[in-house]
């Protein structure tokens, strides 16, 4: 059997996340861990936070804050809302651990012992007024490629392209604006792609399931060529460089970032020794299904230098499986943005709506194939639909209904007919839909069978008509919602991977006993044979409104905020 290591991207340790951070990796990969677990599946989720870099070296100087004390309190903040959001990971570690300083600098010497480090004699971007070597981030140009007048000099945000900082156009620093800039000689460590090149293609292209938008961007650079990339940087905050004449240096927040899902897997490990094993899951481990989770600007850091460390150490390190890349979530056709406070942050978002609302609402959205666009009208029209008035309202309705004719006990009525058939036969198909769109990674589709399912509960009860059924046969009208209840069940375990609060809540309600709230051997499908298994007696309780409406002057307000 196999056992699925799954890892979401590492945020950034700057800053609070946005909902596209939320939608382009952490929500997915828990959506995809939870939808494993509940199918019996043995899952480790890990996540981390990126703690080095200059966005946290610049960040914590803003503060007047040691790096270290200020990633502590970012990573704490961070770690909050992604339990308020119901992220399970299995550890949520950090880069800057001892683990991740050992492990990147081992990786550093592997890849040194085959001859793939170099170290060269570069002339680099030095600030006469900040009087210091610039990193590549400290400079902020105009994109040679498409234009973008605030590329910096690793990457451009906007067409995504890796950038060299002395090809940016009217460069100048990000410490302090200034364009007094001039090359001086320095060395570097360069990390040399190109006798990988053949490896890296042959990993690529061995695996055609992967998404379109992985695939494409992996090719595209290893058609345009890959060449050595520059590992170390002119930073004091970071793993240091176990080589001499390299004191004052470190190395790139990318080198040491992805080695990072190692070293948060160690960190896991090293809590409970005994009893777990995080070499079991990284090294020789053929059993493993390695599943990625990022958006489209970091998959040329996943698909090209990261498998290149690995395969670089000639050693049987874990290589992803499937890496599941998302376009951008844009907030009324603009970019999300950090620095510019633009958008929707994941600790406002929980002030105003709790978490299920906005997992759903971003999954249903979310940008697989294309971009897609986050406008507070939007975002109330789905929940007022598929939310509140499909699965809320089901919900409501069945157990005030039966309450009100039969007491806070599910009624016994006769056996299931032909209508109990036909809901278990269309519970049984968009349930089998649902299962293969998760398993196929489908977020979008597994929402819209998600809400189908919803919907199959909606028609049952106004086709019998219990309200009206309970006058001539109260019998009859006692089987409709007993089974209208035991579809809440079903509704509330299909539900748990992306809404897993109201989950939990509708089982409390129906006070289900812990073996009734797992979806059994049958995984999702199976639970199309359990629409007649909690029995007539059984009490349950009414919960308050599961989803509130959201009205046009919150959305006014939301917009205007
Ligand atoms: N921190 C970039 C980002 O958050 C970077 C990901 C690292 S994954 C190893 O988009
Ligand atoms: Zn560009």
């Amino acid at each position: 059997m196999a056992r699925y290591l799954i890892t979401s991207a590492l945020p950034y340790i700057n800053g609070m996340k946005h909902l596209a951070n939320l939608v382009g990796s952490l929500l997915p990969a828990d959506i995809y861990a939870r939808f494993l677990r509940a199918e019996g599946e043995e899952v480790l989720f890990i996540c981390a936070t990126d703690d080095h870099g200059t966005p946290a070296e610049i960040a914590a100087q803003e503060q007047g804050l040691d790096v270290r004390e200020y990633c502590r309190v970012q990573h704490e903040r961070q770690y909050e809302v992604y339990r308020c959001f119901g992220l399970s990971f299995d550890h949520f570690g950090r880069t800057s651990s001892p683990q991740n300083r050992e492990l990147t600098q081992y990786f550093y010497r592997k890849l040194d012992e085959h001859g793939l480090i170099e170290e060269r004699q570069v002339e680099q971007i030095y600030s006469a007024r900040d009087r210091r070597f610039l990193p590549d981030r400290y400079v902020i140009g105009t994109c040679p490629v498409c234009g973008y007048e605030g590329a910096r000099g690793d990457q451009c945000e906007k067409c995504t392209t890796l950038l060299d900082p002395a090809s940016l156009i009217h460069p100048r620093s990000a410490l302090s604006g200034s364009a007094d800039l001039q090359l001086r000689p320095t060395k570097h460590l360069f990390f040399k792609l190109e006798p990988l090149a053949g490896k890296l293609r042959q990993w690529v292209e061995s695996h055609p399931e992967w998404p379109l938008l992985t695939r494409s961007i992996a090719l595209k650079w290893l058609d345009e060529g890959v060449r050595a990339r520059g590992i170390t940087r002119d930073l004091t905050w970071g793993v240091p460089v176990p080589r001499a004449g390299f004191e004052d240096k470190v190395f790139y927040v990318w080198f040491d970032a992805p080695i990072g899902y190692i070293a948060a897997t160690k960190e896991w490990s090293d809590l409970q020794p005994g009893e777990r094993d995080w070499r079991s899951w990284w090294y020789d481990a053929s059993d493993v299904q390695y599943v990625q989770f990022l958006a489209k600007d970091n998959v040329p850091f996943h698909t090209i230098f990261f498998p290149a460390t690995i395969l670089g150490t000639g050693e049987p390190w874990t290589l992803a499986s499937y890496i599941k890349a998302f376009n951008w979530l844009t907030y009324y056709g603009g970019k999300f943005s950090t620095s510019q406070r633009r958008g929707v942050f994941m600790d406002q978002a929980l002030e105003h709506f709790p978490a299920d609302v906005w997992r759903y609402y971003l999954i249903a959205q979310a940008p697989e194939s294309d971009d897609a666009d986050f406008t507070w009208e939007h975002f109330a029209a789905t929940v007022n639909k598929d939310l509140a008035n499909t699965f809320g309202n089901f919900v409501h309705r069945t157990l005030v209904l039966t309450a009100k004719h039969f007491g806070h006990r599910i009624p016994a009525g006769g056996a299931p007919g032909p209508a109990e058939r036909q809901l278990q036969d269309e519970c049984r198909r968009v349930l089998t839909a649902y299962r293969t769109y998760l398993g196929a990674l489908e977020f979008r589709k597994a929402a819209a069978a998600l809400r189908e399912l919803w919907t199959l509960g909606n028609v049952y009860l106004d086709r019998q008509a219990p309200w009206s059924l309970v006058k001539e046969d109260p019998n009859a009208a006692a089987l409709v919602l007993r089974t209208a209840v035991n579809l809440i069940r079903l509704d509330a375990l299909a539900s748990e991977p992306i809404l897993p609060f109201t989950a939990h809540a509708l089982c409390d309600a129906l006070r289900l006993a812990p073996e009734e709230r797992t979806i059994g051997r049958g995984g999702y499908p199976g639970l199309a044979d359990q629409l007649d298994l909690l029995e007539a007696g059984r009490p349950f309780d009414i919960p308050g409104p599961l989803f509130q409406r959201v009205d046009e002057t919150t959305v006014a307000e939301l917009r205007e905020r």
